[in-house]
């Protein structure tokens, strides 16, 4: 399946051969995560609550129903997301009796809770944060862990005594998600923006986003920081004692990881022959397939395969691979290194699937590698097979682990990179973005007083203002909005959004 020329189809593809997910599910928007999918899944968001855990969040559970009242207390954000939100009924012969919110995202039921929870300085700063699905009736098209009515995400809320920490806060979320990036080896292959006035989200005061480009040159939002300052606390009245005995209203952020993130590992890493996964989310890290013609063979191939897979996870265990043990949190070696005994399959077949699923390294052994004491070590990011030793084999694993990384971490950056240009006319712009290109233009304003030239942009040529970079600030001189033709105060980024 050809992933440059036809993305979508890959996509689907993947997503299908995979067993990612199964979108025969009657509901749209809601497939069914398979075992494989969801495996990688609960490996990222594993890892993302470690990182939570050690910088001082703590998980809750809120419930899914939110009274409609608490959902209407804040203006902006009620408006945001009342056409997307499912609404659920409790009927009775008298009629409806109760109605509830689907939560769309845990804002109010948790600010709700937190003006119980706050009095004073002493409970702050309070950082909380749920692994769990919220549900937003999407009305653009639906795809598999791209955009779905059922997201499956991680939401963060944070609440500060004063602006600064707060902002200090979207710091630490940014490390903390450029931490999650790059052990997906996808760190520094998205530009962080801040949104632009009209798209930020519904409530915050500022909203910052990872946006990152996918095969087919559409922008992929990866990862969200609102920065919320008082807004919601005025509104749910989450107030404290301060030092200086002044009752305040707390500062507020909130961010979010969802399941889009692994959408854009998997069809950023992934070939024409199936999935490329980074060992952090890989359900199976290495795969030992024996090979054999004929019964003799087969005893000796499978005890000396068994042995080099004991071999493997004691050095994950307590050998000098135990940091990646660490690192990734394995907590099921048995299932993560495992050796392919089946019968009923030829280990050409064997090879062909693991392609597909994505297996970081496969080891080969056959009774000629048994009698020289060598063995075979395919690496799936190169599509390359090693000779190696057998005693030397725990030390070339943990070097190619290195390099796999490396591998996986420079083509994607290799690919984002080329994925630039920076256009000063409209018909510049408009041509780099229809060959799948983010563009850098300039452009009058990000507040208000810009939207119209967005709202034009969009509607003739269905191309996107993204935002200004967040990071690095970037002032044209002397230029002029490609839109309007008056003086432009802000290079954008634009582009087409899924
Ligand atoms: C918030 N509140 O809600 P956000 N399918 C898959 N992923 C999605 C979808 C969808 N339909 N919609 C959004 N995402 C804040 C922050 C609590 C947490 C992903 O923020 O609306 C996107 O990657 O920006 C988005 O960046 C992230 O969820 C957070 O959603």
């Amino acid at each position: 399946m050809d992933k440059e020329s036809n993305f979508s189809e890959w996509y689907s593809w993947i997503v299908k051969e995979a067993e990612i997910a199964d979108i025969r599910y009657p509901i749209k928007g809601m497939p069914v995560y398979r075992p494989y999918g969801f495996k990688m899944y609960k490996n990222l968001m594993k890892y993302l609550e470690s990182l939570l855990d050690k910088t001082g969040h703590k998980a809750l559970w809120i419930p899914p129903f939110i009274p409609p009242k608490i959902f209407a207390k804040e203006t902006e954000h009620l408006l945001g997301f009342e056409m997307e939100t499912f609404k659920i009924k409790k009927e009775s012969s008298k009629g409806v009796e109760r109605e509830f919110i689907v939560r769309p995202t845990s804002e109010t039921p948790l600010y709700f809770m937190a003006s119980l929870w706050i009095d004073s300085h002493r409970d702050l700063p309070l950082k909380i944060y749920m692994t769990n699905t919220v549900y937003r009736c999407e009305t653009k098209m639906t795809r598999p862990l791209i955009r779905g009515r059922e997201i499956l995400w991680n939401e963060a809320h944070t609440f500060h005594s004063s602006a600064e920490e707060a902002e200090k806060q979207m710091k630490e979320a940014w490390d903390i998600y450029e931490n999650l990036f790059d052990e997906l080896c996808v760190k520094d292959t998205y530009v962080i923006v801040k949104r632009p006035e009209w798209d930020k989200f519904p409530g915050a005061e500022y909203t910052t986003s990872a946006d990152a480009i996918m095969p087919d040159g559409k922008r992929l939002q990866i990862g969200t920081v609102h920065f919320l300052g008082q807004k919601f606390s005025k509104v749910f009245n989450i107030k404290f004692k301060d030092k200086d005995g002044l009752v305040k209203y707390v500062w507020q952020t909130c961010y979010g990881v969802s399941m889009r993130l692994l959408a854009y590992v998997i069809s950023i890493h992934g070939d024409n022959a199936g999935l490329v996964l980074p060992f952090l989310i890989a359900p199976i890290k290495i795969v030992i397939v024996p090979i054999w013609y004929n019964e003799g063979e087969k005893n000796m191939v499978l005890n000396k395969a068994n042995e080099i897979r004991d071999k493997l996870i004691n050095a994950f265990e307590e050998g000098s691979l135990k940091k990646y043990k660490e690192r990734w949190l394995m907590d099921n070696l048995e299932n993560e290194i495992i050796v392919d005994e089946r019968e009923d399959k030829k280990p050409s077949e064997k090879y062909f699937e693991y392609e597909l699923k994505g297996v970081p390294l496969r080891i080969e052994i056959g009774i000629r590698d048994l009698i020289e004491g060598k063995l075979t070590i395919y690496r799936r990011d190169k599509g390359e097979k090693i000779k190696v030793i057998e005693e030397e084999l725990i030390e070339r694993v943990g070097d190619i682990i290195e390099d796999y990384y490396n591998v996986l971490r420079n083509n994607a950056k290799m690919f984002f990179e080329s994925r630039f240009k920076d256009a000063d006319t409209l018909e510049d712009a408009v041509n780099y973005v229809n060959s799948g290109y983010f563009v850098r233009v300039p452009f009058c304003s990000v507040d208000k007083d810009g939207e119209e030239c967005a709202i034009k942009l969009k509607n003739k040529y269905k191309i996107e203002v993204f935002g200004t970079n967040y990071r690095k600030e970037e002032r044209p001189k002397g230029k002029r909005c490609i839109i309007c033709g008056r003086e432009a105060k802000y290079y954008v980024y634009i582009g087409k959004s899924y």
